[in-house]
């Protein structure tokens, strides 16, 4: 019997619904499954960081060129960038409890894997988000109450895609990877020098589309980055559950390079992301980036992750806190005063105001908007099911003039 076989027959754990049964037939309290820490920050010598959770820069051969300009301005505007990222995010999640929103899916823990990636981007790059990347919308420009529509239910997405090259959030997981591999066959196509990168997480990795889109773009040598934030969970699913190999050796068998990276670290994620962005602008190809990460709270406001994950595995990521890490670093550098925390938190505030207002007074949906942007130029079909729904509609206007 291999070792496999014998896996393969050990009973399912459970993720917190069902457990197993005692001997005296009480169910004994189901066991809360731990995320693999065999390749954690700090224990992975292939893990690429530049700042150790203490917030110590430490040197990289490979990838010190990328961030070497980087002036006490710049640092300061990633860690502001990761703040207002992660107060927008809070405000967003507290909406949701007062019944503003529908759903709301946090970034928090995230923000460096999203701002170092996001701030590697030219202008005329394309992203392709899923719809978690509201830290890499933040660095494209696109106003974050504009991401807030679609959570409320008053729009079908919020944005013009092509006012910021950043694609409307897209939830049919792993979807978007193949969005990005045409879309960049095409710059290629076109002579272009942009690039395009595509976001997913660790589950999406399992996804056929994925699988397709890592052959097409190898094969095609389409200018697209992969930038995976392997932030541990699928849900209630632990990445264990997605793979027998770290995420970022999947690209090798597609005959592309793959690197893991510090999620955490906002300079790793900043100049692992600008080599591949530039590896895609040379012609060289796609390339894998696997952001090793957290996520710190609930897969979406309708999750509790205390049903399926230990609070101790969160309270060790804590210590490895993205903004955290960048803070002890700028006090150390004495690239930060007093008053430079203090105008942020005030900007903070005044942000997480500016989203609430927002939020309250977006209008009603205009019924019909569901039918623009079907086609470019129109289409027979979706004319005709417009006019199904205006008589629909115009059926209860009727009714009530009967009453
Ligand atoms: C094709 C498809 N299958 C299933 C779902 C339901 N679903 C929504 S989120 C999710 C987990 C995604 O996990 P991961 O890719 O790790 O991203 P994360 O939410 O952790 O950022 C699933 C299965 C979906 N939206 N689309
Ligand atoms: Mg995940």
């Amino acid at each position: 019997m291999t070792v496999e076989s014998t896996a393969a027959r050990t009973p399912r754990r459970s993720a917190g619904t069902t457990g197993t049964k005692s001997t005296a037939g009480k169910r004994a309290p189901a066991k809360k499954i731990s995320a693999t820490a065999k390749n954690a920050p700090g224990g992975d010598p292939e893990l690429v960081q530049l700042l150790t959770p203490e917030g110590k820069r430490v040197k990289s051969a490979a990838y010190d060129k990328y961030v070497a300009g980087i002036t006490p301005d710049e640092l300061r505007g990633l860690y502001r960038d990761m703040v207002l990222t992660r107060r927008f995010d809070a405000e967003a999640t507290a909406l949701q409890r007062q019944g503003e929103l529908g759903l709301w899916a946090s970034l928090l823990g995230q923000e460096a894997a999203q701002i170092g990636s996001g701030r590697a981007t030219r202008e005329d790059d394309y992203v392709f988000p899923t719809y978690r990347e509201h830290g890499v919308a933040w660095c494209r420009g696109v106003d974050p109450t504009n991401l807030l529509g679609m959570f409320r239910g008053v729009n079908n997405g919020g944005w013009d895609p092509n006012s910021n090259n950043f694609h409307l959030y897209t939830i049919v997981i792993g979807a978007q990877t193949l969005h990005a591999t045409g879309y960049a066959m095409g710059v290629a196509m076109d002579g272009a020098d942009s690039a395009v990168i595509a976001y997913f997480g660790d589950g999406a990795s399992s996804q056929g589309d994925v699988a397709e889109s890592f052959t097409f773009s190898a094969v095609y040598n389409a200018p697209v980055v992969f930038f995976c934030q392997n932030n541990q969970w699928a849900i209630s699913e632990p990445t264990e559950k997605q793979t027998r190999v770290p995420l970022y050796q999947r690209a090798q068998g597609y005959g592309f390079p793959g690197v893991r990276v510090d999620g955490n670290d906002v300079l790793a994620c900043l100049a692992v992301t600008k080599w591949a962005l530039e590896r895609a602008r040379s012609g060289e190809g796609p390339t894998l980036v696997e952001a090793y990460t957290y996520r710190m709270g609930a897969h979406t406001t309708s999750d509790d992750p205390t049903k399926y994950r230990a609070d101790e595995e969160r309270e060790a990521w804590e210590a490895k806190d993205p903004i955290l890490r960048l803070r002890r670093h700028l006090e150390a550098s004495n690239h930060t005063d007093e008053g430079f925390f203090a105008e942020l938190e005030a900007e903070s505030e005044a942000l997480g105001r500016r989203v609430r207002e927002a939020v309250r007074a977006m209008p009603d949906p205009d019924h019909f908007a569901i039918f623009e942007n079907v086609y470019a130029d129109g289409h027979a079909l979706v004319d005709e099911e417009r006019a199904q729904f205006a008589a629909y509609q115009a059926s209860f206007a009727d009714a009530e003039g009967g009453n």
